[in-house]
């Protein structure tokens, strides 16, 4: 009688056991249903900024072709995306930030696509040669970058052994002789209207985290240039960092915001 009682509880070992399946299942299934709200939200915010273009295409066609001043004049409200729209020589752009991140769609790329409406591409990878495709094609406003120890794109771009690829055209602000700078750890490439101003990916020439002066090369107020910055990063702190001087700004500071549009 003694030992039937004895077999009709569980054991501690038996009941750890199902604590520990019953924890497993939990953490699955959360893993789950995140994975799931996730691809709801970036749904929902590729679905707003589609609409949201054709929303204004739609508004500019009926008005001789002026862009609407603002989405909440053609009826945009947030419902859960906060939004960016800009205009451009070119055309416009539109972001929405949600909490799958930001995402946007522009008169030069009209798929939902990573990033906002900056105007210098930003293109990473995951190796120190810009071999194969990129890990991650965004748009971010400038070209003067920082990650310290850590990785342009959390979670997506490697912290050590990448390299980034930065493209825009600049748009000179006066005429006059323009001085580039650059800053960068490790090395970098820098080819502005189609002329190679430094080239140390190779190792060639110098090494990491020194400020380079560029001789002067002569701009046009308005007429847009290339530019094509890179940068490889090998380990320890990273940063890329482009800077000028021109008639009107004698005191060295970063390429603005202002200066770099997608498109001539
Ligand atoms: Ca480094």
């Amino acid at each position: 009688m003694k030992a039937w009682a004895r077999q009709t509880g569980f054991t501690i070992v038996e009941l750890l056991i199902v604590i520990v399946v019953i924890a497993i299942l939990a953490a699955i299934t959360i893993v789950a249903y995140n994975g799931i709200r996730q691809q709801a939200e970036r749904s929902a915010l590729d679905s707003a900024i589609a609409q949201t273009y054709r929303l204004v295409e739609t508004e500019r066609l009926k008005n001789n072709d002026q862009y609407p001043a603002s989405l909440s004049s053609i009826g945009v409200t947030n419902g859960g995306v906060t939004y960016d729209y800009r205009t451009y020589n070119y055309g416009f752009c539109v972001a929405g930030t949600n909490t799958v991140g930001t995402y946007h769609v522009s008169t030069d790329n009209p798929s939902p696509t990573l990033g906002g409406c900056g105007q210098v591409k930003a293109e990473y990878y995951n190796n120190t040669s810009f071999s194969g495709q990129p890990v991650a094609t965004t748009y971010i406003d400038h070209m003067t970058n920082n990650w310290g120890t850590g990785s342009p794109l959390t979670g997506v771009v490697n912290t050590d052994s990448f390299t980034s690829r930065f493209t825009s055209y600049i748009v000179p602000p006066v005429s006059g002789s323009y001085t580039f700078y650059t800053l960068s750890d490790d090395a970098d490439r820098l080819v502005i209207n189609d002329v190679t101003l430094i080239n140390n990916l190779d190792g060639s020439i110098g090494g990491c985290c020194t400020l380079r002066t560029y001789s002067p090369i002569n701009l046009t107020a308005g007429q847009a240039v290339p530019v094509l910055f890179e940068h490889r990063e090998g380990g320890g702190g990273a940063y890329a960092q482009l800077y000028w001087t021109h008639p009107s700004q004698t005191t060295r500071v970063a390429v603005p915001t202002s200066a770099f549009v997608r498109l001539p």
